[in-house]
């Protein structure tokens, strides 16, 4: 039973959850990382419907992120509709395609080979929720009057990469899509002039047969330092 007290003038309640053991605490970071490791990027999505209810729960899941002085700056604008998919679509691929054909450099390019990209977004109105992340660069009242957040970027990456992790757990499949630029997203949509587009996430089952790249992950002594 969590208990309650004022700190500082606000109030606070008690941080008891579980703690473990040092050997349960290896098996349950273990299994977590197999478990996260087991996630990929599709591109492949099946039409299969999803219910409305399951991207609640994974928009719920994302927004418990921590973020810059508890300000939760982001809003999850969630499309089913049709014709609003194929818009997205269809501006989505203008800009790929002049990314793809005169903005990207050689080395990028390159770098792309291996995941097989190109300016074609058919998922974009095959799955059948895209998830269209925004970021609020600062708070807007009923009267106009505006607010600062504070680790914007930060705080919505960090929501994103939760929000990936509960489409893993729901055994669905999403990709990280960055259209760029994305503005077009703020306008078909008709955010307010706080929010700037984030991230395009359609989510989804994965279609029938899907292949993914074979990519090696970095080895722990390539990706950290330790000071001992
Ligand atoms: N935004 C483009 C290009 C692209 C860029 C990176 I970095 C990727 O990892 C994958 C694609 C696209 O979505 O195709």
């Amino acid at each position: 039973m969590s208990t309650s007290k004022i700190i500082n003038g606000f109030e606070h309640v008690s941080y008891d959850r579980d703690t473990y053991a040092p050997e349960e605490m290896t098996q349950r970071t273990s299994d977590f990382y197999s478990w996260l490791d087991s996630r990929r990027s599709v591109r492949d999505f099946s039409n299969r419907p999803v219910p409305r209810n399951v991207i609640e729960n994974l928009i719920l899941a994302a927004s418990t992120a921590p973020s810059g002085a508890h300000k939760q700056p982001w809003t999850f604008c969630v499309v089913s509709n049709p014709e609003m998919k194929a818009k997205i679509r269809q501006a989505a691929e203008q800009e790929e395609y002049e990314s793809y054909n005169n903005r990207m450099s050689e080395e990028w390019l390159d770098d792309l080979k291996k995941i097989g990209t190109d300016w074609n977004k058919p998922f974009l109105e095959i799955a059948p929720y895209l998830i269209v992340v925004f970021k609020k660069v600062f708070d807007l009242d009923e009267d106009g009057t505006k607010h600062t957040n504070y680790y914007v970027n930060e705080s919505v990456g960090l929501a994103s990469g939760m929000l990936l992790a509960a489409i893993h757990k729901a055994g669905l499949v999403a990709l990280t899509h960055t259209p760029s630029p994305m503005n077009f997203l703020k306008n078909l949509l008709g955010r307010p002039e706080n929010e700037r587009p984030f991230l395009l996430i359609p989510v989804g089952y994965p279609a029938e047969e899907v292949y993914v790249p074979k990519l090696e992950r970095k080895p722990i002594e390539q990706v950290s330092q330790w000071y001992d």
